[in-house]
């Protein structure tokens, strides 16, 4: 089949739509502001772009508290302009990527309302429990933002589960009409022409039939409200969802066949260790999604204290446990988790982006992660986010901060609109931070790294063949690419610890013939060439 094969060395760039463009200037962005830097995101290099939740929503959960599947946030706009959007992502050859949101709905849906009324056809619509005794939930469930995982309803004198805010009821899959009504959701975006869904929560969408208690977590700093403190062995990864992704996979490649065209993919996101999360890649028995999110750049290194061999080993343990056959796929920042400037600082950004590129399989960008942008503050009486309730976690816990408005110039809000007030306060730094003041090609700006490495990604034969990696000192790490006598060779110091020295490395023999070598925050004495020249980006 034609372009069966488009994502495997893809990048997919995630916009996060309520602050990426604002063209009606309302202070949150819309997908017209999308469909107007469409051409910036093709000449940026990336192949398909994932929209953070656009459908009907009350916002409770930033969109993720979806109140209607079949209509779009008319803060964002409406179902014409998301076909726009598509066709014309599609003309410039971008695929389009849609977060889809299956394990509760917002508790404005109508699914919800009608459950909760007793009405027969929606009464199991979700996960109702009575009391155990007077007053108190079913069981110690708790939610991922902290506290009961259960809420009770006055109107129905029972308890239902919400694994997230109270706001986003728990649907209950156990249930084969809510198994049909998903099914039709994604036939409808495939229908339009979506061309990926990256499944939201996934392994919380079975719980125990039994609905037992849940065990204290090996974690000793855990507080009792806080998810953390339980092991989650009867609410997440049970087999039942992994035979359900299996139908939607199904359901995809079916879809994908007879329509003759490129296939449509599935992506899940899952938080957890590496068996688990490996699983949802499938075995020989079950088929699984086409990947599952790696998100061990993220949870697994924290800015000063991991060291190059830290980084080394999620590469290499993920490539060695990686089922055959499957395609890899690298992340280092989204929509919950601090940016990467912020994350992992500030002289790290080009290092961890070169990487991120020159890695086999998938790269996946947050938005504004191309120029290096990095956290916005976000005094506690703005803050949106429903993880972060009261003033005393906020700091600690809002995904506000990773969420400010993008950056596009040192215009009024940062050329995010035309100056009315945004959803989030823009970072006091855009007149800084930037991306226009980025886009001179003959500056190596992080813009700039990103582009070359993009476009190097592309058109470089090696991106096919061996990876390996290694680290040469504590903060040193090489990368390395072959394919039929030619070579990648990455070097990349960590500038943390406060440690700014160029460090002198030896680059193995490794480029007897044909190499590419770059090098980041590490000295050149090797005279094999560098990144920091442009005119040496490329040796024979
Ligand atoms: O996140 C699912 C998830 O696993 C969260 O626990 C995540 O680890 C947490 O937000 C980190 O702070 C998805 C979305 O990405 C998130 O934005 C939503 O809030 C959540 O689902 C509920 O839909």
């Amino acid at each position: 089949t034609p372009n069966e094969n488009w994502w495997k060395n893809g990048i997919i760039y995630q916009v996060y739509p309520r602050s990426f463009k604002d063209s009606n200037n309302d202070g949150n962005g819309d997908l017209a502001g999308v469909i107007d830097k469409l051409p910036y995101l093709k000449s940026t290099g990336v192949d398909c772009v994932w929209l953070s939740p656009i459908m009907k929503s009350p916002q409770v959960d930033a969109g993720y508290d979806i109140s209607d599947y079949y209509a779009i946030d008319k803060m964002y706009g409406n179902m014409n302009d998301f076909k726009e959007l598509i066709g014309k992502a599609h003309e410039l050859g971008l695929k389009i990527m849609l977060d889809f949101v299956p394990n509760h709905t917002s508790d404005q849906h109508r699914w919800f309302k009608e459950s909760e009324k007793g009405n027969a056809k929606f009464k199991d619509f979700y996960v109702w429990r009575n009391a155990k005794k007077k007053g108190s939930p079913p069981n110690n469930w708790l939610s991922v933002f902290g506290g009961s995982a259960w809420q009770w309803s006055k109107k129905r004198k029972q308890f239902y589960l919400h694994q997230f805010a109270k706001e986003q009821p728990d649907l209950n899959f156990r249930n084969p009409a809510v198994r049909d009504e998903m099914k039709k959701v994604l036939v409808y975006y495939l229908d339009l022409g979506v061309d990926a869904f990256r499944i939201d929560a996934v392994k919380f969408l079975f719980e125990d039939e039994q609905f037992r208690d849940e065990p204290r977590s090996s974690d000793p700093n855990a507080t009792p409200a806080s998810h953390a403190y339980l092991d989650h062995i009867y609410t997440n990864n049970l087999p039942e969802t992994f035979a359900l992704l299996s139908e939607w996979r199904q359901l995809v490649d079916e879809y994908s066949e007879t329509q003759g065209g490129p296939s449509r993919i599935l992506v899940s996101e899952v938080y957890d260790d590496l068996y688990n999360t490996l699983q949802y890649y499938g075995t020989p028995e079950r088929i699984g999604v086409h990947f599952t999110f790696n998100f061990f750049f993220i949870t697994n290194l924290k800015q000063d204290i991991s060291r190059a061999h830290d980084i080394a080993r999620i590469v290499y343990t993920w490539q060695n446990a990686l089922p055959a056959g499957k395609v890899t796929n690298w992340v280092i920042g989204n929509h919950d988790n601090h940016r990467v400037p912020t994350r992992l600082g500030a002289k790290n950004i080009d290092g961890f982006n070169m990487l991120l590129l020159l890695l086999p399989g998938v790269a996946v960008t947050y938005n504004g992660e191309e120029f290096g942008q990095d956290d916005g503050d976000v005094p506690f009486e703005q803050g949106k986010d429903p993880a972060a309730k009261d003033r005393a976690t906020f700091n600690l816990l809002s995904r506000d901060f990773e969420r400010t408005p993008m950056q596009w110039d040192d215009s009024t809000n940062a050329g995010f609109n035309e100056g009315a007030k945004p959803w989030l306060p823009v970072s006091q730094n855009y007149k800084e931070l930037n991306l226009a003041s980025q886009l001179n090609e003959k500056k190596l700006s992080h813009y700039q790294i990103y582009r070359r490495l993009a476009r190097l990604r592309r058109d470089e034969p090696v991106r096919n063949g061996t990876t390996d990696v290694w680290a040469v000192s504590d903060d040193v790490i090489i990368l390395k690419r072959s394919a039929g006598g030619r070579h990648i060779i990455l070097a990349f110091k960590l500038g943390w610890n406060g440690n700014d020295e160029k460090e002198e490395v030896y680059i193995p023999s490794m480029c007897e013939k044909e190499a590419i070598v770059l090098l980041k925050s590490v000295g050149s004495s090797y005279k094999i060439g560098s990144i920091i020249n442009p005119q040496n980006f490329l040796l024979n």
